[in-house]
């Protein structure tokens, strides 16, 4: 059983990814699971190509330093050959009327002056990230729930058209983690693309950083520790956080804090805790940047490897190559 996981390089992995989760791909996922950088996903809109592969560098160094087994890891663009070409066999699978009802384009391209093409094909893409592979279950959030439907529906309907290709995938809906909201804004959540960092904890940030940012979160002026989402949205991201770190429910990690400036050095140390490790073994990959792209390249070949026969196939049914 095979389980698909990407991370786009959108921005620096920060403490949301890693709790909500690079923390469980590392705890629970199997030897022959799949996690992934989706650098390709990341040039939908604009963006800076030196900065994309300095991302996409640093994130698969911290897939690797937060535990997940380096065999399991690839960057995707390693393999844009194959997927690009299974791509086109599923555009030609798939029909216009599909890829512009995805909810999330129909967000992401409203109001937008330009639209790139790739934004609109982006799910294609997925189904090849998928597909190509044989994935058995893609763990997502609602906003991806959509686009797996899709592949599901692009394998059978090539399945039944040409001739059995691809493994029918399934959407599982991940144990339901803390969503941690951005600290300056916590009617946001945390992202990696926000511009203004500084509600926005990074996973190789310094621990000084870490204690400033969240020494200077957005609370309330009640001063009264408890966990009350609705009422005080600030004071719950925090307890959430800290409940994340320290194994407890937010309620529970409550206990016996007497105020916010108790809460936010208490919350600041449970991370730089919790992220030392990952911190230190991230640091310890990027400082050997030939030892990185050995690993890198292995991952690309066993990603490759994986891939090759069924992309085969594909184009023998299709008719082509
Ligand atoms: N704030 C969050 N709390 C908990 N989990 C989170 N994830 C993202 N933000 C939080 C989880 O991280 C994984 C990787 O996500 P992704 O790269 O597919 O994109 P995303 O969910 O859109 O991540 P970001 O950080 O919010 O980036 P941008 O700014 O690009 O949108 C997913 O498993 C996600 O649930």
């Amino acid at each position: 059983m095979t389980r698909l996981s990407g991370i786009t390089p959108s921005g620096r992995v920060h403490v949301g990814n890693y709790l909500g989760a690079l923390r469980r791909w590392a705890r629970e996922g199997a030897a022959e699971d799949l996690y992934f950088v989706s650098d390709m996903h990341a040039m939908t809109t604009a963006y800076n190509p030196q900065r994309l592969r300095a991302l996409s560098k640093e994130m698969l160094a911290v897939l690797i330093g937060s535990g997940i087994n380096p065999r399991s890891v690839f960057v995707q663009s390693d393999i844009a050959t194959q997927l690009s070409t299974l791509t086109w066999v599923l555009e030609c699978t798939c029909t216009f009327g599909e890829v512009s009802r995805m909810t999330q384009f129909k967000e992401k391209s409203t109001g937008a002056k330009t639209i790139r093409l790739g934004l609109l094909t982006y799910p294609v893409l997925m189904a090849s990230d998928i597909l190509l592979p044989g994935a058995d279950e893609v763990p997502v959030g609602d906003d991806q729930a959509q686009h797996v439907e899709l592949a599901r529906a692009l394998a059978r309907r090539f399945n039944t058209t040409y001739g059995e290709a691809f493994v029918v995938p399934k959407a599982v809906m991940p144990k339901v983690g803390a969503r941690i909201r951005d600290l300056a804004s916590p009617d946001r959540k945390m992202a990696k693309s926000t511009r203004d960092e500084a509600g926005v904890v990074f996973v190789l940030d310094e621990p000084d950083m870490i204690r400033r940012k969240f020494r200077r979160a957005v609370t309330d002026t009640a001063d009264r520790v408890e966990y009350r989402p609705e009422h005080q949205p600030g004071v719950a991201n925090l307890l959430e956080i800290l409940g994340a770190c320290t194994g407890q429910s937010p309620k529970k990690a409550a206990e016996g804090i007497g105020s916010y400036r108790v809460l936010k050095e208490t919350v600041a140390d449970a991370v730089i805790e919790e992220l030392r490790d990952v911190r230190k073994r991230t640091q310890d990959l990027l400082a050997d940047p030939a030892g990185l792209d050995r690993i890198r390249a292995t991952g690309a070949e066993r990603a490759a490897q994986r891939g090759a026969h069924r992309l085969a196939s594909v184009l023998r049914l299709a008719g082509i190559g």
